[in-house]
């Protein structure tokens, strides 16, 4: 029978088929096969084995977190507490551009800054717009709810930013567990500590633990480049240019001029000195 797993703790899956959930392990044959199934696998499993006997094709795949066809990202990213980062925002974007996988940016605790410090973020956050990111409160209820509809959906973001809590005001009778942030450390606890699917009406939304730190090593340099949209619009006169060392490079000289924004290029070499002991 086909299922998906919702919900995956350690070595247990389960899987939904129609209205009821089933605990399931792994077939010994798909053990074998070394790929784990994750939340958001369709699975063929059997019923009164309780086991997964095959993990469907899947239409893509997140690392972090881990997740399977999925349709669309929230990057739920906090003004304050934890402070907001153009890095980890931006390690999300490439992410999930590399990935096939829609972001939209969803921003938290607005209410925690005043109105000369959200001046600093207006300009930012007309930056990621004008790339074309929707961008977002985590009051607009509504319209948040609008975007959801029959997606799926996966919550991903720094821990404490308020994951959770946007879910549990978006489904009234939810009751995620939510939790303090630490304000000596600015950094959350890992509240959730599972990926799981919540499905209500026509709304399909994975929350996921948040991290307070993000790598990505899988990717090559060429896949990083691409995925800051905005610098197609700056062809360098060298094809192959990473748009790091090459003097006369369109990228550069967008960044002195102020149309790329300083962040997005400093966390662009950033991400590539993360790869400067690679071979690719
Ligand atoms: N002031 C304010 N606090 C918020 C807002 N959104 C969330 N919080 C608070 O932030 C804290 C952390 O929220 P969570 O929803 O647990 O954060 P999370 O992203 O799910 O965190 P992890 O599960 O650890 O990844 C809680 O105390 C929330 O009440 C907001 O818009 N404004
Ligand atoms: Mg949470
Ligand atoms: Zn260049």
């Amino acid at each position: 029978m086909k299922g998906q797993v919702v919900k995956v703790i350690s070595e247990k899956f389960f899987v939904k088929i129609n209205d009821e959930v089933i605990e399931c392990s792994q077939s010994g044959k798909l053990k074998n096969k070394k790929t784990l199934p994750l939340v958001g696998d369709f699975v063929n499993i059997d019923k009164e084995k309780h086991v997964i006997n095959e993990i469907l094709q899947r239409r893509n795949m997140l690392i972090r977190p881990n997740v399977a066809n999925i349709t669309q990202a929230f990057i739920v990213t906090s003004f304050k507490n934890p402070d907001f980062s153009t890095n980890l925002l931006d390690k999300l974007l490439v992410q999930l551009e590399i990935n096939k996988i829609k972001p939209i940016i969803c921003l938290t605790k607005r209410d925690l800054i005043n109105n000369d410090e959200f001046l600093k973020y207006k300009d930012i956050i007309k930056y990621y717009e004008d790339i074309g990111y929707i961008v977002l409160y985590n009051t607009e209820i509504e319209k948040i709810k609008k975007i959801l509809e029959k997606k799926i959906t996966v919550f991903t973001g720094q821990t404490g930013a308020g994951k959770s809590t946007l879910l549990n005001k978006l489904f009234k009778d939810l009751n995620l567990k939510v939790g303090e942030v630490s304000l000596a450390l600015g950094r959350g606890k890992h509240t959730t500590r599972h990926i799981e699917i919540i499905e209500k009406d026509n709304i399909k939304v994975l929350d996921t633990p948040g991290f307070s730190a993000l790598s990505f090593l899988e990717y090559k340099r060429e896949d990083i480049k691409n995925a800051f949209l905005e610098f197609q619009k700056y062809p360098c006169i060298y094809k192959d240019c990473m748009h790091d060392k090459e003097s006369e490079c369109m990228i550069k000289k967008a960044v002195n001029e102020g149309k790329i924004l300083k962040s997005r290029y400093e966390n662009y070499l950033n991400f590539l000195s993360e790869f400067k002991d690679r071979k690719w």
